[in-house]
């Protein structure tokens, strides 16, 4: 395995169950991430440290989510020139899950958070290849072709419900 590119972090062992949905299609698009917890409330010396460090060892992007008052993303965002995408998650503490989007997606001029949509994580990840594929010509060809596949599954669906009926699409 290649040395990791994309930092996954996450403020709960319970917030995996979303976020390993960006790790999933790292997977598929062959870039190499780590995967950890990093609480801003409850480890904030070690929010810091991941936070600071995290350029020094080799990672272009972090992608960071949390629940209910989820201020990892945009603290770690305050600690690092690095891009961070947050993953706002409807986890066990939220009111509905715009506790956790607002609190990612309101950050203050200066300090951006790419913030995708409750529980986005997959999004997050293909985000997140992307930023690294703007410099990895081999990688944006794999982006190309995944998004072509998109495109065809979109259009044999279309093309199965137009000739076969609705029916056959459920
Ligand atoms: C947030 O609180 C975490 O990101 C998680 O979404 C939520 C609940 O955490 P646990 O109580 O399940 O550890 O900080």
């Amino acid at each position: 395995m290649s040395k990791p590119v994309v930092g996954i972090i996450m403020g709960s062992q319970s917030d995996l169950r979303i976020m390993k949905e960006a790790a999933e299609v790292l997977d598929e698009l062959k870039v190499a991430y780590e995967v950890t917890v990093v609480s801003a409330h409850r480890t904030p010396l070690r929010m810091v440290e991941y936070a600071t460090a995290a350029r020094g060892r080799g990672i272009q992007v972090i992608v960071a989510g949390a629940g209910g008052a989820a201020h990892l993303p945009g603290m770690v965002a305050s600690l690092t020139s690095l891009p961070v995408i947050g993953v706002p998650v409807k986890s066990s503490n939220s009111i509905d899950g715009w506790d956790s989007v607002l609190s990612i997606l309101q950050m203050p001029a200066g300090v951006p958070v790419a913030t995708v949509a409750l529980d986005g994580a997959r999004n997050a990840g293909i985000l997140a290849a992307q930023i690294v594929g703007a410099a990895d010509a081999a990688l944006g060809q794999r982006i190309d072709a995944f998004k072509e596949s998109l495109k065809v599954k979109v259009e044999t669906t279309a093309k199965d419900m137009e000739t076969k009926g609705w029916r056959s699409a459920l």
